[in-house]
């Protein structure tokens, strides 16, 4: 077997090496305060929590396995993490909850940049311990690579501080989350860095960070920091009820084209970078559904949450045929892969995956 080389700069350079999650021993965590921020008022999960059916982990397993057999068909390295036993409870000095979550979807925990894989701080509780899962594999690439620079953010602590609890009743509202999201007034407090890693885009030297449920402004400040070399950018949505993770709002598919959820447009004040430099933003085709599946947390749009394979090939879920088509005006091949049915387990296409090694090096998109 070749050794692991980590290098990726950005989302669409030609994907060589890639982790995928698994879905075994999912769980519905208990209710804390940022994972019942997320979860609508009409959800079907308001108040259901524990280990989700074994039939529905079984076939969404099914799916993530054919999907790194069709990566593996094309060429693409592919990687699993080495699930715990996310049964367990977290415990630590500052809190307490009575299970995990899940090995996906790795998108969330891992951000790779260059020759670096850094563990996010996480930002809801139940999560607190999920880099575990992918440790074996971060241990792997730390003797194989020996440029592999393995990071972890610091753990957060995570005590009532960090979330508001005016966020916590059921009886808000969307209205009422609209012009908290316009107002930037999002469940999370400024206490201590938190970020998730699927809040960040990468397009070179330029990194594009939401900020929202998942990711404060203090997570933003120690991205920052400690990415001296980059320009980190920080970006809000204000059409999102329920703001977390950018990957199904804001998706660049090659050089010069970046796809945003009409329903969550980027400010115009917030686009001159973009326009200075002559790179399109347009709007996503609406999606083919018009619910999620039962016992998901991510909305309809995960129709754009689509992996690129390289600059003119991106793998669009089978079902979204609305953004299949649209991608195909836009000139890129589409590769159809099956995944509803496993986005419960926390997203689709990007979500379920983390880079390892794309082609290319680390170019000034934005001069
Ligand atoms: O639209 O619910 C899902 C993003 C999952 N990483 C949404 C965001």
């Amino acid at each position: 077997m070749t050794k692991t080389i980590v290098n990726s700069w950005n989302e669409w350079d030609p994907l060589r090496h890639v982790i995928v999650g698994r879905a075994d021993d999912g769980h519905i965590p208990p209710e804390e305060p940022a994972l019942d921020a997320k979860v609508p008022e009409d959800s079907d999960m308001r108040g259901e929590w524990g280990r989700r059916p074994q039939e529905t982990i079984d076939r969404a397993n099914e799916l993530l396995d054919n999907f790194a057999s069709l990566l593996e068909k094309r060429g693409v390295r592919v990687d699993r993490p080495t699930p715990i036993d996310h049964s367990k409870p977290v415990t630590t000095p500052d809190f307490h909850t009575e299970s995990q979550f899940g090995c996906m979807p790795p998108r969330d925990v891992l951000l790779t940049v260059g020759s670096e894989m850094l563990e996010a701080t996480m930002s809801y509780r139940c999560r607190w311990f999920e880099y575990l899962n992918y440790r074996p594999l971060m241990q792997r690439y730390f003797d194989e690579d020996p440029n592999f620079r393995h990071e972890s953010a610091p753990k957060p602590r995570l005590t009532d501080a960090d979330y508001h609890p005016d966020y916590l009743s059921e009886e808000i509202g969307v209205a009422k989350r609209l012009q908290w999201a316009e107002e930037k007034f999002f469940v999370t407090t400024e206490e201590e860095p938190l970020f998730d890693a699927a809040d960040v885009l990468r397009f070179g030297r330029d990194l594009v960070v939401q900020h929202g449920f998942t990711t404060n402004l203090k997570g933003i400040e120690w991205l920052r920091r400690h990415f001296p070399d980059h320009r980190v950018h920080t970006v809000n949505f204000p059409g999102d009820p329920y703001p977390i993770h950018i990957d199904a709002t804001f998706t660049p598919l090659r050089p010069g084209l970046i796809l945003n959820n009409p329903q969550r447009r980027l400010p115009d004040d917030q686009r001159k970078m973009y326009e200075d430099n002559d790179w399109q933003i347009v709007d996503a085709a609406q999606p083919a559904h018009n619910t999620p599946p039962p016992l998901c947390y991510s909305s309809t749009w995960l129709s754009m949450n689509v992996l690129v394979l390289d600059p003119k090939t991106v793998c669009v879920e089978k079902s979204e045929v609305y953004q299949a088509e649209q991608m195909d005006k836009l000139g890129m091949e589409v590769v159809e892969v099956e995944l509803r049915d496993a986005y419960a387990f926390g997203g689709g296409l990007h979500c379920c995956t983390a880079d390892v090694y794309r082609e290319g090096t680390c170019e000034d998109y934005f001069p």
